[in-house]
């Protein structure tokens, strides 16, 4: 059903007390066939009151003939996608009802639960056939049995307002006024609310005669396929309750779909096409495509975009001497993987697919597959604040946070965890238990936090304040792994600082990270630590390699 809005619910009536209404109305009422649930919404959406489920239409579109050859349940499931995708009722043609009384039984409890407003059962005999095929041929059920299923039908119905129309085929089967008249007289006594008087002649004589005759007892209706030249003011002066246009939807969906097809199997391509249909969209719109849109804003988590990763990995690591000689760091083989294939990996873990390696020394041979890679050709002469440059420029429109690390610094995958949990625009990871390097003679990033690690800064939110290699013991709160995560919104903000700050020559040089970071706090930026104590390893020296393998 359309999204309506809780009033507009509450002010609707009940579809079976629509149709009763439009039923006794005074005035001519009219429902159009539909087929499925598109056509049922663009009848809806025409400004019809009600639907008329046609037999012929529905078999049709399921491309069988209109002689049961869908089954009941299977009738059944198209009325309900029609009767989901509107709130206007349906009248459906119910055929003979399917077998005898009892299955009309089952059939109104059906009906019921889907909410269709009411049903029409014919007078003939299971399985049926089309009225306009040999109608004077088609026998008719006897008037007893018919008028016992046409009370079996408004005994089974819960609803009081459940619409039960008797469908008098007399004249399709060639029979006279006065057994057209007998034939509905015995079906209202039995308790029909309406009778369906049909006629296949070009002129409505048959049914003009009928009215004439039957008057006012119960509300008569109407099916002009044949007479439809018939003025419609016609049928309202002589007091007709409901026009029934049995079969338009359908016969003019069919009409389309064969010249679309002509046209296409001629001319091979679709300029002559698209234009005089409609297009996508309105087909989105008629299934409802922006109210999805809107429900998946209400329900579904906030904040299901990505994160990407980006790995500053240019430099040598000459500390390692020959080792890297031929390749970069990133690339010495650790008992078959790569420094970069195992970061990598572990970002792969915790979902972060979306990996932009930044190379520069030796590129050619960092090519691990289904990365993305950034080049900084002045490795040599350039700081590493422009290689995250360079590789930020290329990943700025993406809609991801992002999380910034070191093509040679190994971390287990928690410590990713932990930085995809945060909510903090800027986000550094600080291990608590780093106070002092091992190697005097290499200077650390020390962080200086708002806190030091203690049971309390695991309940409070903990800043950094700088990051400084030349830190007193005393200052330091940990060190800095080199894992920074910035948030979706947050990087530009880091894209305009680092813009700033290369316009200095010796930035541009040599200009490191912490530079960036602390920068960023300069400006008034919160950078929020994440305490850890080891599970990470800055692979620097040969003996970082040796622990490496282990790690
Ligand atoms: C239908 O639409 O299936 C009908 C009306 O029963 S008619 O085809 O005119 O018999
Ligand atoms: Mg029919």
């Amino acid at each position: 059903m359309p999204n309506y809005p809780v009033i507009e619910k509450l002010k609707m009536l009940k579809k079976t007390t629509q149709l009763k209404n439009m039923l006794l109305s005074k005035n001519l009422e009219f429902l159009v066939e539909s087929h499925n649930g598109i056509s049922a919404k663009i009848a809806e959406e025409a400004g019809f009151k009600g639907i008329w489920a046609s037999g012929l239409s529905i078999s049709g579109q399921l491309g069988v003939r209109d002689n049961n050859e869908a089954s009941w349940t299977q009738v059944l499931e198209v009325i309900e996608f029609m009767s989901d995708g509107t709130s206007i009722p349906i009248l459906l043609d119910g055929d003979t009802g399917y077998g005898n009384f009892n299955n009309v039984q089952r059939l109104i409890k059906k009906l019921e639960q889907r909410n269709i407003a009411g049903v029409c059962l014919e007078d003939k005999l299971f399985p049926k056939t089309n009225s306009f095929i040999k109608g004077d041929a088609q026998p008719l059920a006897d008037i007893e049995e018919f008028s016992g299923k046409i009370k079996a039908a408004k005994d089974a119905q819960n609803d009081d307002d459940f619409v039960v129309i008797a469908r008098v085929e007399a004249f399709i089967a060639g029979w006279t006024l006065s057994e057209a008249i007998k034939r509905a007289e015995a079906y209202y006594q039995a308790g029909a609310d309406g009778i369906l008087i049909h006629s296949a002649l070009r002129i409505p004589d048959e049914i003009l005669a009928f009215k004439r005759e039957w008057g006012d007892r119960c509300p008569v209706v109407i099916v002009p396929t044949k007479y439809y030249s018939t003025p419609t003011e016609i049928f309202r002066d002589n007091g007709f309750s409901i026009v029934i246009w049995a079969n338009h939807l359908f016969r003019s969906a069919v009409t389309a779909m064969q010249q679309v097809t002509k046209t296409l199997m001629k001319e091979q391509n679709l300029l002559n096409i698209e234009d005089s249909i409609v297009s996508v969209s309105e087909i989105f719109r008629l299934q409802g495509a922006t109210e999805l849109l809107e429900s998946e804003k209400r329900y579904l988590p906030k904040n299901p975009k990505g994160v990407g990763a980006l790995i500053l990995a240019a430099s040598r690591g000459i500390q390692l001497g020959k080792l890297t000689e031929e390749r970069p760091k990133c690339m010495l083989d650790m008992q078959g993987h790569t420094l970069l294939s195992r970061i990598v990996d572990t970002y792969r873990t915790v979902g972060i697919k979306d990996i932009t390696v930044v190379r520069g020394y030796k590129k050619d041979v960092v090519d691990l597959p289904n990365l993305h890679y950034v080049d900084n050709d002045n490795y040599g002469s350039s700081g590493e604040l422009v290689s995250l440059h360079l590789g930020l420029k290329n990943i700025a429109d993406d809609n991801h946070d992002l999380i910034v690390g070191y093509g040679d610094v190994l971390f287990k995958k928690y410590i990713l965890q932990m930085l995809l949990d945060s909510e903090e625009d800027f986000v550094v990871v600080v291990d608590s238990e780093k106070k002092s390097s091992s190697n005097n003679l290499v200077r650390k990033n020390y962080a200086d936090c708002s806190l030091p690690y203690s049971k309390d800064a695991f309940y409070t939110k903990v800043y950094l304040q700088q990051i400084d290699r030349d830190l007193t013991e005393n200052q330091r709160s940990g060190m800095w792994t080199g894992l920074l995560k910035v948030s979706e919104r947050a990087k530009p903000i880091l894209l305009d600082v680092l813009n700033t700050l290369l316009l200095q020559p010796e930035i541009q040089q040599r200009g490191r990270m912490l530079i960036l970071i602390n920068e960023l706090i300069r400006r008034g930026y919160r950078v929020e630590v994440l305490y850890i104590s080891g599970h990470w390893l800055n692979v620097d020296q040969i003996q970082d390699m040796l622990k490496a393998e282990v790690f």
